[in-house]
């Protein structure tokens, strides 16, 4: 058994289409549980340490422009290797891409050059996770 924790956002395009309970249903259909769960809108501060890995690159600022746009829904969620199995729930970064059946290929869409609006993030690894859970909710 490799129980895990993993940081999910409901990003502000999945937030205001209404899809927070859509992504919440197929998490817990999955069997992952909820440890966590916040509304907010992050300010620039905390999207800079939550995506410090693409700092410099040329989508970094209007990712942070978009992800600070309005509000989110933060979730820590725990399972059975539910790093990997949510980042396959989410499907592809790409929307268009990303396959149907997942979060992304089902839901998302839009892919624009400067904004890019795929409804989810999950953390990628165990240490990703910890570092991220750490950043939405220091106090677990
Ligand atoms: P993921 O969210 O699938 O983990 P990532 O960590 O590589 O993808 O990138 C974080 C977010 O940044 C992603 O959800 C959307 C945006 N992004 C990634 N690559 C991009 C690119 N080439 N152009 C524009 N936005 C990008
Ligand atoms: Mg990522």
């Amino acid at each position: 058994m490799t129980t895990e924790r993993s940081l999910v956002l409901v990003k502000p395009d999945g937030f205001a289409r209404g899809l927070t309970g859509e992504v919440l249903r197929r998490i817990e259909a999955k069997g992952y549980r909820l440890a966590a769960l916040a509304v907010t809108t992050p300010d620039t501060d905390r999207l800079h340490r939550h995506y410090a890995e693409h700092e410099g690159k040329p989508f970094f600022e209007p990712l942070v422009a978009f992800m600070s746009s309005g509000p989110v829904a933060a979730v820590v969620i725990e399972g059975e290797r539910c790093i990997e199995g949510f980042r396959a729930l989410a499907g592809a970064t790409d929307p268009t891409a990303a396959l149907p059946g997942t979060i992304r290929g089902d839901l998302g869409r839009d892919w624009g050059e400067k904004v890019q609006k795929n409804i989810v993030h999950g953390s990628d690894s165990p240490e990703s996770a910890e570092r991220e859970i750490g950043i939405w909710f220091p106090e677990l």
